[in-house]
């Protein structure tokens, strides 16, 4: 098993099969495992539990729960789409975030970064944070494969 720091989320079931071998043994057996090799497994079982915090904070517009979005294609009239999260609906790990945004996988503004757009709160609704998306530069499909990114 990698360093903790040197883990990935490829690693989790080995971390997990540590992890498992260890609670299997019993507290005699486990009072004759090294304490660097249980502080090894803690920190293991710690960093993956953390990468999976970070990869679940972004979520696809698309996969996020029906009622926590809303997209109105408003392109044909003012060349944007409306889009729109409602925040007590979002899954729970991307609740009580200070800031949203949506990550588009595209380069449109040419900074060398994906673009981010930010959702504001409504200032009648604060449970809806939304934004309108330019139409010219990005398809709905980009939209709806975008990543909901919550900043806490
Ligand atoms: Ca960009």
């Amino acid at each position: 098993m990698p360093a903790a720091d040197q883990l990935t989320l490829n690693d989790e079931e080995a971390v997990n099969d540590a992890k498992a071998a260890f609670d299997a043994l019993t507290d005699a057996q486990k009072a004759l495992v090294p304490q660097d090799v249980k502080n090894k497994l803690d920190a293991a079982v710690a960093q993956i539990a953390k990468l999976k915090q970070g990869a679940e904070q972004q979520v696809k517009f698309v996969d996020l729960p029906e009622n926590a979005r809303e997209f109105s294609d408003d392109s044909q009239l003012f060349n944007v789409y409306t889009v729109g999260i409602y925040v007590d609906q979002l899954p729970e790990n991307l609740k009580g975030a200070s800031e949203y945004y949506l990550v588009i996988d595209k380069d449109a503004d040419n900074d060398g970064q994906k673009d981010e757009i930010k959702l504001s709160p409504n200032p009648f609704n604060q449970n809806l944070y939304s934004a309108q998306v330019d139409a010219t530069k990005y398809t709905q499909d980009d939209v709806n494969n975008a990543l909901v990114k919550a900043v806490k």
